[in-house]
């Protein structure tokens, strides 16, 4: 009885070894055949019942059952196991001649190309750029610059309050004041960046929009320093041929104060509808430092002088590509942005 249900066991072993197809498979076997309540020692239990004489023979049969099974099992686990490492290596391998993934590569924003034209031009001739808070007190966005509190002219800078004393810039005077304040002249500073009025949006208008502004501190700066300046500047943004036109103007941080036109990039002067007929574009505000704007910063106006301007960064990226709707460099639709 006892080796007839060991010879099966050999048997049934034998034929479904040969139907596993995995490590897995194979381990769950071993366990149902050799482990602690696997078939073979079930049987092994039953050893007690038998006879001193069959014991040992049975015994001995028994042992040759596991360890034939053990080598059966050892055997194909070998094959299993290469077979599981060509299926990996077959499954993982990768087709090195195919073509690589395109790694898209962008440009800077027609505006920013802008910013940085400007500022690169004023590099050139010197100047250092220089940033400061966004978030700012009204002291350095009006009061240092001439404009005290119930003035009208802050009525033309609508501006966002965060409480009576702090705003959000209107423009970056307020970084300038603060350079002055800190350091002596010689000054040579461009001061790019955020500025915010309480403006609604339309082609020509956003609450937010780019400035840059500069300024120069030295003894014995006049205002032909500051139509040389404007002139180079002039040129190297919008071409060789272009010149500028200052027409008297009202600042209260200037004084004199000037609005400044380039030639219209256009039709270089002869009038076309972008400059309704006139030939020239207003695209600068400038003039020479207040003397009580000096003051402010306690630099001496009897001894040093100054100039300054400001444009609007968006309205000159608008002119320079010729677009006509502001909100398009907020936009950014992919269809417009490639375009520069
Ligand atoms: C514009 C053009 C301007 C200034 C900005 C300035 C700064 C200091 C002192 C004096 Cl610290 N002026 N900046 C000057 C003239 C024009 O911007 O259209 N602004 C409303």
């Amino acid at each position: 009885m006892m080796k007839e249900k060991l010879n099966k066991i050999k048997f049934e072993a034998e034929k479904n070894l040969n139907e596993i197809n995995n490590l897995q498979e194979l381990d769950n076997f071993r366990v149902k055949v050799l482990g602690k309540k696997g078939e073979l020692t079930q049987v092994l239990r039953g050893m007690g019942s038998l006879s001193n004489e069959e014991r040992p023979i049975i015994g001995q049969y028994a042992n040759e059952v596991r360890s034939f099974i053990e080598d059966m099992i050892g055997k194909v686990k070998i094959q299993l196991t290469k077979k599981e490492r060509d299926n990996k290596i077959k499954n993982e391998k990768i087709d090195i001649s195919m073509p690589g993934k395109k790694n898209e590569l962008g440009h800077r924003h027609p505006l920013s190309n802008v910013i940085k034209d400007i500022e690169n031009v004023f590099i050139g001739m010197g100047y250092e750029i220089a940033e400061g808070p966004e978030v700012e007190l009204d002291y350095y966005n009006f009061e240092a610059l001439n404009i005290p509190k119930g003035h009208p002219a802050r009525d033309t800078q609508d501006t966002f309050y965060i409480n009576e004393d702090v705003v959000l810039r209107t423009q970056t005077s307020s970084v300038q004041i603060r350079v002055m304040e800190n350091k002596k002249p010689p000054i040579r500073i461009i001061c790019p960046g955020r500025v915010y009025r309480s403006d609604a949006v339309d082609a020509t208008h956003s609450p937010i929009f780019y400035q840059v502004e500069g300024l120069v501190v030295d003894k014995g700066v006049t205002m032909g320093d500051l139509i040389g300046t404007l002139k180079v500047f002039a040129k190297s943004l919008f071409g060789e041929k272009t010149d500028i036109r200052l027409r008297p103007h009202h600042f209260q941080f200037t004084e004199p104060s000037a609005e400044v036109d380039v030639t219209c990039w256009v039709c270089k002067g002869k009038g076309c509808r972008v400059c309704k007929n006139e030939g020239w574009i207003e695209i600068l505000g400038a003039g020479m430092v207040h003397p009580k704007v000096l003051q402010n910063c306690n630099i001496d106006p009897e001894v040093y002088s100054g100039f300054a301007f400001g444009l609007g960064a968006e309205r000159t990226a608008m002119g320079k590509y010729n677009i006509d709707d502001l909100r398009l460099l907020y936009e950014n639709d992919l269809r417009f942005i490639k375009q520069f």
